[in-house]
């Protein structure tokens, strides 16, 4: 076994791998970039070298830096994680030219998946069963017309050099081939650099059911089962379960066999994913091979109880196999959920920024054995698999995955149910999140039933994004209750008051808090009023009765109003308050009413960012006078541009950033004197 290896990757993965060396006294080291100095992932190894810029062409895809530091720090092989070079031939050879062990296949069995076309012709010398389809050398146009005619529509024109859903294109009719083949290739020969098509028959509402393998050098091979991947939106995966829901053992081990029989095809070494599509009546074909461990493997080491990066590790050092087939076996159900800083109802568009508040459920960071296979009493049935802590950036340079949140039952439904639970505990303050989306989704009922295809989210799109109805008047109880306590009043003592507009009532006082639904942009006031003894909360209208006091836990607090009550805990972060109560999360931005009118009196204008995104122009200057809506500042984000013009008429008194930086969401772009 290696001394010392190094981890040529970031965030989860890299310190999912340093998790494992460290169990196996395995000294590690991390490569960063100048993005990622005081990142999870460097403090999670032995060492650290840095190897350039925040972009990962400038770091986590420089193959010599990466080579350099693996030579200067003597580790004897590097684990590439997914992503950046784990697919790369160029680096896997590099490693293998420099004398360093790449913790991955042979540089031959990447490039043999690298090439659909030349994988398939592969995958059926082998009789791994193939979708009905064409993927020969000859790229006539005539030729494969033909074809499609012969294979009947639809049919799916792939790109040969593409992966990941690009370059493909669905032809309905035959009147439509030629068009569709011709833009097919334009996209794949600008994509790609190679023009190459094969052609499919398509099929409707495919399952994406996937094996994990491993092979080692002495010729064992064998499947660590299946994976069930459909709940993906535009190719990106989001729930993961293993096993594959409704198969029944026969299809799951001609599967498995078929998944042996391809890794052997290219003379497979290490962890290796077969992707099969599956058709509803349980046919499934071959579709691609992927040459590294998936970001999904946790569901499987928590139904195997196998750590999967030790095996890689035993593999790549020459170990054989640590099980046989036989050895292997599954115990209960594994759910992953993928925790995206994103925002769904923005399209999905990533969202950056501090992780202010970052609260996971109770679980075991990197957990392997959940069903406590290996070790009795190990049981965690609950995993996060996180390369960020709370005060951490997420930054536009990297993919903005939080966490990967991961559950095990014995049955699907206790997985089902522990998922469910699990997502109404994480709290994030800082970018958006997708959790409430994950959470609807999980408590959809085509989830529930496991009536999963590569199509759930965008047939259930109105279900999963109709406005959910949450506990309004309690979170805003704990807001009230939190912003009492801020300002100096206790549950039941005598304050000054002094920050907030008060006015005396009959002997008792009463004041009006304003507030700002975050989410609508609501704006309302709320009167709180003390009597004696009695105190209550207005608002809508309605007079009840109110109390409140901070509860034990950092953040906590309770409080009842009316007939109500909730224990949740508020983030307060300057004038927005954060509230996590009853499996929901709401935020109330406070209207301090005397500081407002202090900022009218001065005129100040505050513009701020729109979405995360880069400056590419700036229009005005310190001095410069604009008129409402002249344009000041130009964003680019997701390949769009945003103006942003001037709220008011003014004076432009600071401009605080410049063309080519890079701005979080919310951040304040330049200050306005309004006239
Ligand atoms: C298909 C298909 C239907 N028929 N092939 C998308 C990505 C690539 N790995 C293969 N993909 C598909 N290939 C045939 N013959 C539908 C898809 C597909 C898909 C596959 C797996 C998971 C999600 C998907 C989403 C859309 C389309």
């Amino acid at each position: 076994m290696f001394n010392k290896i190094l981890i040529a990757n970031r965030g989860e993965i890299a310190c999912r791998v340093a998790a494992t060396c460290k169990r196996l006294g395995i000294a590690s080291v991390a490569v960063y970039s100048d993005a990622d100095a005081d990142a999870k992932h460097v403090s999670a190894c032995d060492e650290a070298v840095h190897i350039g810029g925040a972009s990962a062409a400038e770091s986590y895809l420089r193959i010599e830096r990466i080579i350099e530091a693996a030579r200067a720090t003597g580790a004897q092989a590097v684990h590439p994680g997914y992503g950046f070079l784990s697919e790369n031939e160029d680096f896997a050879h590099a490693c293998e030219a420099a004398g360093i062990v790449f913790i991955g296949p042979p540089v031959e069995a990447i490039a043999a998946m690298g090439s659909k076309a030349a994988a398939k012709a592969l995958m059926h010398a082998a009789a791994v069963p193939l979708v009905p389809g064409y993927h020969g050398d000859d790229q006539s146009p005539e030729l494969l017309h033909r074809e499609a005619d012969s294979i009947g529509y639809p049919v799916l024109l792939k790109a040969s050099a593409g992966g990941g859903g690009k370059g493909m294109r669905v032809v309905e009719r035959s009147e439509d081939f030629v068009a569709a083949l011709a833009s097919c290739k334009r996209e794949a020969a600008s994509s790609f650099g190679n023009d190459r098509v094969l052609i499919e028959k398509y099929l409707t509402r495919p399952r994406h059911v996937e094996v994990q393998v491993f092979a080692d050098r002495h010729g064992g091979a064998v499947y660590l089962f299946d994976r069930d991947c459909s709940v993906q939106r535009r190719h990106q995966k989001v729930l993961e379960e293993a096993p594959a829901p409704g198969l029944s053992a026969e299809i799951k081990r001609e599967m498995g066999e078929a998944a042996v029989a391809a890794a052997r095809a290219v003379s497979y070494v290490g962890a290796g994913t077969v992707e099969f599509i599956m058709t509803a009546t349980g046919e499934f074909y071959f579709m691609e091979m992927n040459t590294r461990l998936q970001v999904e493997h946790p569901v499987t080491e928590m139904v195997t109880g196998q750590d999967l990066v030790e095996w890689q590790l035993r593999v790549a050092a020459g170990e054989p196999l640590p099980l046989t087939q036989d050895q292997l076996k599954i115990d209960g159900h594994a759910i992953e959920a993928r925790i995206y800083a994103e925002h769904p109802a923005r399209g999905f568009l990533p969202s950056t920024g501090t992780l202010k508040h970052l609260r996971m459920p109770e679980g075991v960071e990197f957990a392997i054995d959940a069903a406590g296979l290996g070790e009795p009493g190990r049981k965690a049935p609950v995993r996060i698999d996180s390369g960020v802590r709370e005060g951490d950036t997420i930054t536009p340079f990297y993919d903005p995955m939080i966490a990967k949140l991961i559950v095990h039952g014995a049955t699907r439904e206790e997985a089902l149910a522990r998922m469910s639970r699990a997502l109404h505990a994480c709290e994030v303050v800082g970018p958006h999140t997708n959790v409430e989306f994950l959470q609807r989704i999980v408590e959809s009922e085509p989830f529930a039933s496991g009536d999963l295809d590569t199509g759930l989210i965008e047939r259930h799109h109105e279900a999963l994004f109709a406005p959910v109805k949450k506990p309004f008047k309690e979170a805003l109880a704990l807001a009230c209750g939190a912003l009492l306590t801020r300002e100096g009043g206790t549950a039941h003592g005598a304050s000054p008051w002094d920050a907030l507009s008060h006015w005396r009532l009959n002997g008792g006082y009463a004041q009006t808090l304003g507030w700002r639904s975050v989410e609508d942009d609501n704006a309302f006031m709320v009167t709180f009023a003390r009597d004696g003894g009695t105190q209550t909360l207005e608002h809508d209208g309605l007079r009840e009765g109110f109390t409140w006091s901070s509860g034990s836990g950092l953040h906590e607090y309770r409080a009842t109003i009316g007939d109500a009550r909730a224990t949740g805990r508020v983030f307060i972060d300057g004038d927005t308050f954060h509230v996590f109560c009853l499996g929901h999360a709401l935020a109330f931005e406070w209207q301090n009413l005397l500081a407002h009118a202090a900022d009218a009196e001065h005129g100040e204008g505050r513009l701020t960012a729109p979405m995360p995104g880069k400056v590419i122009a700036v229009l005005v200057e310190p001095g410069t006078v604009v008129e409402k809506g002249t344009p000041l500042i130009v964003m680019e984000a997701m390949k769009m541009e945003h103006t942003i013009g001037a709220p008011a008429a003014g004076v432009v008194s600071e401009v605080l950033y410049a063309v080519g930086d890079q701005v979080a969401d919310g951040a304040q772009l330049l200050v306005l004197d309004v006239q």
